[in-house]
């Protein structure tokens, strides 16, 4: 019988909220795997990629951190394969990951085709390759990441597998399917290598689907991970395939969705945050509330509810607004008064009603031909204007009141539009005023790659 451990995105160093104690927690996580692996007495552990967060500007303490992790199997002679993910190396340059380094100190066997002239597949010698002979008669190959290669790249290497044993496929890749990540192929692809286990990793989510297997992350590395099934699993090979998931991630996440409307629900709370009993948790609080209210409620006073110490606090308010219908009217009635008074430097009348009509008509495809029908309209229609006739005297005088109108017609889109852009950026102002705090708060969070 075949024993071995698959886990896959460990994410090494991730300082997730800014927080070191955050870090501990993913390399506390890969130590509690490789223990339990080692416990389980496999013959091999695999390590489907994103071993480490970041695939520049390494620190000691996590490059430590990896080494110690790495010298449990090697005292116990128990090789780890590993493939390189999007955040351990780059796809295609040639560089020296840190995945190599730890292979040139004999900690893992990093696999990967090489690329000449033609894709290469060469056996691991100690320092490169792209499949391994393990002495427990299994065979294993390895594809690290490629992005949106990854079709093509697979298509190549497909071509190159030969099963010997027990044959393992590993590479940093997802399926179609399950989350929408750059790097994901259909399941068809992986199911036509001709393998007897393809142990993937990239999706944070653990799923089984035939041959394929994909852990999930040790850790949750994104708050929308959270519902997640994930961990690493101890496979067993005894004839069949019997992967057993387990879990080894730790923190504690709480949310808590609360819509405010008056003093009672601030009470509630304010009482369900001084509820929460779990040690250092990562606590994310989404308050919807009026602007008006909003006004009203004392941020600081609402954390203070909070009796524990979270590593990261996230707070994130939406405000509607309840007098939206009245600002409306409001800006309509602007609009009127703005075009009234340009109106009386003509002699139209007050046609500043017609005008809002025919802006509101125009405004979002602005078409000349489209003005130009309608302005004949008018002069045929309207009673404000004089009769049209044809002596060419009264043509020319109905091209220069065409020529006024479309002038009127573009000032008040000036005026309309300067109203917009006032409203617009007192909207931005306020979306801004959110943005900052969490900025502040958490100014070391970036977006992040899965
Ligand atoms: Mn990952």
């Amino acid at each position: 019988m075949v024993k071995f451990a698959h886990m896959a995105d460990l994410h090494l160093g991730y300082r997730q909220y800014g927080s070191e104690e955050r870090a501990i927690d993913f390399a506390q996580a890969f130590l509690k795997a490789m223990k339990e692996a080692v416990k389980e007495r496999v013959d091999f552990i695999i390590i489907a990629g994103d071993m480490f967060h970041r695939k520049s500007d390494m620190d000691p303490l996590t490059l430590t951190q990896a080494i110690k992790v790495l010298e449990i199997a090697k005292e116990r002679d128990v090789p780890v394969i590993a493939v390189e993910g999007n955040h351990d190396s780059a796809y295609f340059r040639d560089t020296f990951s840190w995945l190599d380094y730890l292979a040139h100190q004999n900690l893992l066997i990093n696999l990967k085709p090489n690329f000449e002239e033609d894709m290469v597949v060469e056996e691991w010698d100690g320092s490169s390759g792209a499949y391994v002979d393990l002495e427990c008669g299994v065979r294993v190959y390895g594809m690290k990441y490629y992005g949106s290669m990854t079709e093509k790249v697979l298509e190549m290497y497909s071509k190159k597998i030969k099963k010997k044993g027990f044959t393992i496929f590993v590479a940093h890749a997802g399926v179609e399917g399950y989350v929408n990540i750059q790097g994901c192929v259909p399941s068809s692809r992986f199911h036509k290598l001709n393998v007897d286990y393809i142990a993937l990793g990239h999706i944070h989510m653990s799923f089984i689907e035939g041959k394929i297997h994909n852990p999930g992350s040790l850790e949750v590395c994104d708050i929308s991970e959270l519902k997640y099934d994930r961990g690493f699993f101890i496979v067993e090979v005894n004839g069949e395939v019997k992967a057993k998931l387990k879990r080894v991630g730790g923190r504690e996440f709480e949310i808590i969705n609360a819509e405010i409307k008056n003093e009672e629900d601030i009470k509630n709370l304010k009482s369900r945050l001084s509820n929460i009993k779990v040690e250092r948790p990562v606590i994310y609080l989404n308050i919807k509330c009026s602007r008006s209210m909003r006004k009203v409620l004392d941020e600081e006073e609402i954390k203070r509810s909070i009796k524990v110490n979270p590593i990261a606090l996230k707070i994130r308010w939406e405000i509607f607004d309840e007098f939206s219908p009245v600002v409306k009217f409001e800006k309509e009635d602007i609009e009127l008064s703005v075009i009234s008074q340009i109106l009386e430097n003509y002699s139209y009348g007050n046609i500043s009603e017609e005008v809002v009509t025919l802006k509101n008509a125009f405004c979002g495809k602005f078409s000349l031909e489209k003005i130009d029908e309608f302005v004949d309209e008018i002069f045929v229609n309207s009673k404000k204007v004089k009769k049209i006739t044809k002596t060419s005297k009264e043509n020319k005088d109905i091209e220069k009141e065409i020529a006024k109108k479309k002038e009127v017609i573009g000032k008040c889109k000036a005026e309309t539009e300067k109203i917009e852009k006032a409203e617009l950026k007192m909207k931005d102002e306020d979306e801004e005023e959110v943005w900052d705090w969490r900025r502040t708060y958490d100014h070391r969070s970036k977006t992040r790659k899965h």
